[in-house]
């Protein structure tokens, strides 16, 4: 063959809308097999029941299996599926025939094989295919099945690529020209059978197109394992895909919603491929070919198809109806690839250039935290998982995950953790940083992650070879990579080391590992300041200037840094620790630190720090004085000697009612808060003039900071939650003056909040003060 299968396949996308087949399993329903029948003379003292197991019919009964592809050739379609979503090792073990899935795999491809080849020497001048199918099992790696032991899984990654690599031998044995892995309800899973596919391409140095879909089956807008469609898109986006789509589900008109977003966010071509809608009473399908064909040519119309069948239920004349309906109409036009940094957990993390300072939790780290590596050891993982739980509810949007101690089998650790990780939504919804020193532990976590990861990190430190191999590696499960600056000669401290590792770094992974440049995240060391040792004083200066170099000859990479480090030499001094936090913070994102290891739940507000430890810790990290040190230990030792005395930590409690509540919303404490809004509602009367007052004017002044980026989210998600314990206090006071009023109603006001969004109390308070205004407010929710 002069042409490969991929670049015809690509030349026809361009042409015009592709058809696949329908179903297998509703057609050969129609044939009313008994159970002898599917066990043939083959399987006839075959121990268990074999009735309802399709795949073995490619060995028992070939001819029924031959009639329903050729039913399909003639109805139009250009790409038949063979008779294989269940022909692996897992699925076959219900029937006690997983030793023959290599060879069911063998004989259904060349079935298809056979009756395509005959259909294209009747009719030569139309290409068809035959595109394998490889379903999803019905196990999963992401939902734990014993609810009593989130830890554990039944299978593994390493079994679902086993038994995806033989069922994929068998079928490019069997001659298909594509693969097909459809119905993906647990993206991992979907990433084992994409790894065993890039391992047997590999070992026979060949390649074949392959499509992926996924499969919505409730109304969550979600994947039955979490994820989003965005973030199913992103965790899959590094395999080297022909089309992306969506199969089965609830029918072609549930399904509308699902593909648009697809269409709009997939820079490849788009298959699609549902049910004959809803199943019914009966086990059966109601959709008719008009109907489906109809909402088809609709999908079309819209621009979002390019390769389009039928899934369970359909039959020739819904495909000889979707031939028709499709038939001159333009295929979809792809969009420009986005070049986002774009990560995920059951949700996406995509970094725009307005993103502001990705946070990412330091604290799930068995060196970093005392507590977690205490619950770790003691094999108290809800604990653990509490602490992980505690940083994205401060604010952070991913959690570095660190098991690297010697007391540890640290690869069943990260196992089980993160396993614990996957069955809490409420954790699971971020990304997750994969940190170790040792590639096994870090490839046993990638095996367990089913979102896009990163992996914390890899350097240059052994040399070019092994550098790459580690990228090439991780590379395969679709992770984004932090490089340290280290290279043979070791640890980069200066600016122009750091940068210029760094730059022979980002030549090696684009342009020998192929990794796109957006998957690439510098760390250029943070170092330890004032240590007392002189050449160490500059060290926060270098990596700022680091960052601000990075950022500006390395297109589409992002920077990052573990901030605690800076200030290891006042371990004990949370004070001064999180004022040098914030003032290294400060600078480095003013030269465009993208992200930053830190501990969520507590970062100093720059504009709060005491002036003079501010300017004392500012001199440190500027390197602005040779006594800068010195100054600040001075005052270190102070600060601690006096204990934070009580009377400087209160000191702002002698300020005015309204200072104080700006403080407190500031600071995020609501210590006092109770007692303050009551004074201040005693002063203004009214709990709306409080709101409308000073409570608004402190959440005005976290605003203005968080815009000239002296505040992060963490914190004014802090300040979220202050301000939410002060409307509480009010509310009673609210409800009482809304009942007293009684006037007529000013109108009806609908409000509700876009999911994602981060404004859900901003709608509550509005939503108070309209209903306060005599207005009917009907909150819908989000
Ligand atoms: N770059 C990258 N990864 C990293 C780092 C980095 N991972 C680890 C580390 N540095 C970032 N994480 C931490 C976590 C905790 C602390 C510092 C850095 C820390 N912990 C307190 C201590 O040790 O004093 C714990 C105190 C307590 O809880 O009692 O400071 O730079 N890529």
């Amino acid at each position: 063959m002069p042409d490969s299968v991929e670049h015809t396949l690509h030349q026809l996308l361009a042409e015009r809308i592709l058809v696949l087949d329908g179903a297998m399993g509703s057609m050969i329903q129609r044939y009313k097999l008994d159970e002898d029948a599917f066990r043939g003379e083959r399987f006839r003292h075959h121990p268990q029941q074999l009735r309802g197991d399709n795949e073995v019919l490619s060995l028992t009964a070939p001819h029924i299996v031959r009639e329903i592809h050729q039913a399909y050739l003639d109805a139009g379609a250009d790409i038949i599926e063979t008779n294989t979503f269940s022909a692996n090792r897992i699925s076959q073990s219900d029937y006690g025939l997983q030793e023959f899935a290599y060879e069911l795999n063998v004989a259904a491809a060349r079935i298809a094989r056979e009756t395509v080849d005959e259909t294209i020497a009747k009719d030569p001048l139309r290409p068809r295919f035959v595109a394998g199918a490889i379903g999803p099992t019905n196990r999963t790696l992401s939902i734990a099945t014993d609810t009593e032991n989130p830890g554990r899984r039944e299978l593994m990654f390493g079994d679902f690529v086993r038994a995806y690599r033989e069922q994929v031998r068998g079928l490019l044995d069997g001659g298909v020209d594509l693969l097909i892995c459809e119905t993906t309800f647990d993206t991992l899973v979907l990433k084992a059978a994409l790894f065993a596919i890039e391992e047997e391409f590999a070992e026979r140095e060949t390649r074949l197109p392959v499509v992926a879909t996924l499969t919505i089956t409730d109304r969550s807008k979600r994947l039955l394992s979490g994820q989003t469609i965005e973030a199913f898109w992103i965790s899959i986006s590094h395999a080297n895909l022909l089309s992306v789509g969506i199969n089965c589900g609830l029918g072609a008109r549930q399904m509308r919603s699902y593909l648009e977003e697809l269409a709009e966010l997939v820079p490849l071509p788009i298959t699609c491929y549902p049910n004959a809608g809803l199943p019914n009473a009966f086990g059966g399908f109601d959709e008719t070919p008009e109907m489906m064909a109809q909402e088809i040519a609709d999908f079309a119309a819209a621009g979002w198809l390019n390769i389009v069948g039928g899934c369970c239920g359909t039959t020739p004349a819904h495909i000889a109806a979707i031939v028709e309906a499709v038939k001159g109409l333009a295929p979809r036009r792809l969009p420009p690839p986005r070049r986002f940094t774009a990560l995920s957990g059951l949700e996406p993390l995509v970094i725009r250039p307005e993103t502001g300072l990705v946070v990412i939790g330091e604290r799930t780290n068995v060196t970093g935290s005392p507590k977690f590596k205490n619950a770790v050891l003691a094999g108290d993982f809800e604990q653990a998982l509490a602490i992980a739980r505690q940083q994205v509810e401060n604010g952070a949007n991913m959690i570095d995950v660190n098991m690297d101690e010697g007391m540890l089998d640290a690869v069943a650790a990260m196992r089980t953790f993160l396993n614990y990780v996957a069955s809490d939504p409420s954790v699971a919804r971020v990304p997750i940083m994969v940190d170790s020193s040792h590639p096994d532990v870090i490839e046993a976590a990638l095996q367990c992650i089913q979102g896009k990861a990163v992996v914390n990190s890899i350097s240059l430190k052994e040399g070019e070879e092994h550098f790459l191999e580690l990228a090439r590696r991780f590379r395969r499960y679709g992770a984004a990579l932090v490089v340290m600056a280290f290279d043979e000669e070791g640890q980069a401290v200066t600016c122009e080391r750091k940068v210029a590792i760094s730059e022979r770094a980002y030549r090696l992974l684009t342009e020998k590992a192929g990794v796109p440049p957006e998957d690439i995240i510098f760390d250029p060391n943070v170092l330890t300041v004032a240590t007392g040792i002189e050449e160490h004083n500059n060290y926060a200066v270098e990596f700022i200037e680091a960052v601000r170099r990075i950022k500006e000859r390395l297109p589409y990479s992002k920077v990052s840094g573990g901030i605690s480090n800076v200030s290891f030499s006042f371990r004990g001094n949370n004070v001064v620790r999180e004022a040098l936090h914030s003032v290294f913070l400060y600078h480095a994102i003013q030269a465009g630190l993208d992200m930053a290891i830190l501990n969520a739940g507590q970062l100093a507000v720059y504009e709060e720090i005491d002036a003079q430890l501010r300017e004392l810790a500012e001199d440190v990290i500027l390197n602005r004085r040779p006594d800068a040190t010195e100054r600040l230990m001075a005052f270190a030792k102070k600060v601690k000697g006096e204990r934070q005395s009580e009377a400087k930590q209160l000191e702002w409690r002698n300020q005015p009612v309204e200072k104080r509540l700006e403080h407190a919303l500031v600071a995020g404490t609501d210590e006092f808060i109770e007692e303050d809004v009551l004074e201040a509602l005693a002063k203004y009367q009214r709990p709306l003039a409080v709101i409308e007052g000073p409570l608004m004017a402190g959440m005005s002044v976290v605003g203005d900071l968080f815009a000239d980026g002296k505040m992060f989210l963490p914190q004014v998600v802090k300040s979220a939650r202050v301000m939410k314990k002060a409307v509480a206090v009010l509310m009673p006071y609210l409800e009482k003056e809304k009942q007293s009023a009684r006037s007529t109603s000013q109108g009806k006001f609908l409000i509700a909040t876009v999911k994602g969004d981060v404004h859900d109390i901003g709608k509550n308070i509005v939503g108070v003060i309209l209903a306060c205004n005599n207005y009917e407010v009907i909150d819908l929710g989000v």
